[in-house]
């Protein structure tokens, strides 16, 4: 069977590519969508992409991925800098998380350069545009692979 991964994307990140192109890239939410799609289909995984502007919605959606998916790619948004409760549910997740941003969060203003998520992440992968979430998929499957071994 097609092993499933969640591909979170939390608040804002629904207005890609209308405003602040110079910080966040021309791409859409629904581009960012088709372009993991297509390269998990390259490595045989299924993806669930979804986006929420609320922090409850996505940690019930962590919660949900313990049962139902074999790796969340996290890209929590403003919550990256705020969220311990986003920053539980992951450690209470037990399947591997990479945390990706678009943009180079070292880079812009002090309050971003701290990520409560990279406390639960295997990885993290910033400042590389769209391109950081083909990346997560290609790394997701090899840490599931691994994982697959190893039982
Ligand atoms: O670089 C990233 O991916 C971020 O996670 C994006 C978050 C920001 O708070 C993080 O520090 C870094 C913000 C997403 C907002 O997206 C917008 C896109 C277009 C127009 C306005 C906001």
């Amino acid at each position: 069977m097609t092993d499933l991964v969640y591909v979170l994307n939390g608040p804002n990140l629904n207005l890609l590519g209308t405003r602040e192109p110079e910080i966040y890239g021309r791409e859409t939410l629904d581009d960012l969508r088709a372009r993991t799609q297509k390269a998990a289909a390259a490595v045989k995984l299924a993806v669930d992409f979804r986006q929420s502007n609320s922090e409850g919605e996505i940690v019930d959606w962590i919660q949900e991925a313990r049962s139902k998916a074999k790796g969340i790619i996290l890209n929590a948004g403003g919550y990256t800098h705020t969220s311990v409760a986003i920053l539980d549910a992951l450690q209470a997740a037990e399947v591997p998380v990479i945390e990706v941003h678009l943009s180079n969060i070292f880079r812009r203003d002090q309050f971003r350069q701290h990520s409560y998520i990279s406390l639960a992440a295997t990885g993290v992968i910033c400042g590389l545009g769209p391109k950081g979430y083909e990346l997560a998929i290609e790394s997701m499957a090899e840490l599931i692979a691994r994982r697959a071994k190893r039982t």
